[in-house]
């Protein structure tokens, strides 16, 4: 987690000296002391919780409900978007009844632990083995917010270049798992899957990587499995 984003010079009107000003100093290192006192309370309560990031329309919202109907553990999900509460119906579940907290963050393009804080004080959680949260769809500012998670997922499709983890690096850096989505779409696509696994080994070597279709199933049987074991690890 970056302590200091950047430095600001800056001369005020009047003043003699100039300033340098330390931004996001304040804002990172408490975002962080909130997913420290996070990560404490998902370890009591003994429950697994991962990130899922992507752009907007990767996939996010259709593999989760997918993969929380088909896990096998009782699952809840906090979901951030800047507006509408669309996803968080989406994610209910084929009975309607999973926990889902919508966050609408107004303009802001990221999840915040302290944002989390306050979805969890209206999400029942008794029972659940299995936190989700689906970040903003964002491929930059959402990986510099630590949410107390255990590991993090981040996606992209086939539709939006081979190029994604070189052009943002910082995301897939500190990745967890990858999920390459919609690959029932990648020969219309004209995909190039072996480029993108290139790419992919030469920003996140080693990172768990599957090439799947959350819409079709397809591929879908091993990113379940690598989450069982999480959940069971
Ligand atoms: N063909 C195909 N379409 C998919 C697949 N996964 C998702 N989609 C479609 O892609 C569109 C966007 O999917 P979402 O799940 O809403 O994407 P998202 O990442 O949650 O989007 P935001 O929350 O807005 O960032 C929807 O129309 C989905 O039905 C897939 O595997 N194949
Ligand atoms: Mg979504």
């Amino acid at each position: 987690m970056p302590q200091k984003e950047m430095e600001l010079s800056l001369v005020f009107p009047g003043a003699e000296e100039r300033r340098v000003v330390a931004v996001n100093v304040g804002v990172m290192s408490y975002n962080d002391e909130r997913a420290a006192l996070l990560r404490r309370r998902y370890r009591e309560a003994e429950i697994v919780v991962f990130n899922v990031m992507s752009s907007p329309g990767a996939g996010k919202t259709e593999l989760l409900a997918r993969t929380l109907d088909a896990v096998g553990a009782p699952s809840a999900v906090i979901v951030g978007d800047l507006a509408t509460d669309n996803d968080a119906r989406r994610l209910r579940g084929v009975q309607g009844n999973r926990p889902v907290a919508q966050i609408m963050t107004g303009g802001v393009c990221h999840l915040e632990a302290a944002m989390i804080e306050r979805a969890l004080a209206a999400l029942p959680l008794e029972g659940v083995r299995l936190l989700a949260i689906e970040n903003v769809g964002n491929l930059v500012c959402p990986a510099g917010f630590d949410l107390g998670e255990d590991f993090r997922v981040v996606l992209f499709s086939v539709t939006e270049g081979e190029d994604k983890p070189l052009k943002y690096p910082k995301m897939f850096k500190h990745a967890d798992a990858v999920v390459v989505n919609k690959m029932d779409l990648a020969a219309a696509a004209g995909f190039d899957r072996s480029a993108a696994g290139e790419n992919l080994r030469l920003v996140a070597p080693g990172v768990p990587v599957f090439w799947l279709s959350a819409r079709s199933g397809a591929g879908m049987a091993s990113w379940l499995e690598f989450l069982r074991r999480r959940i069971h690890a």
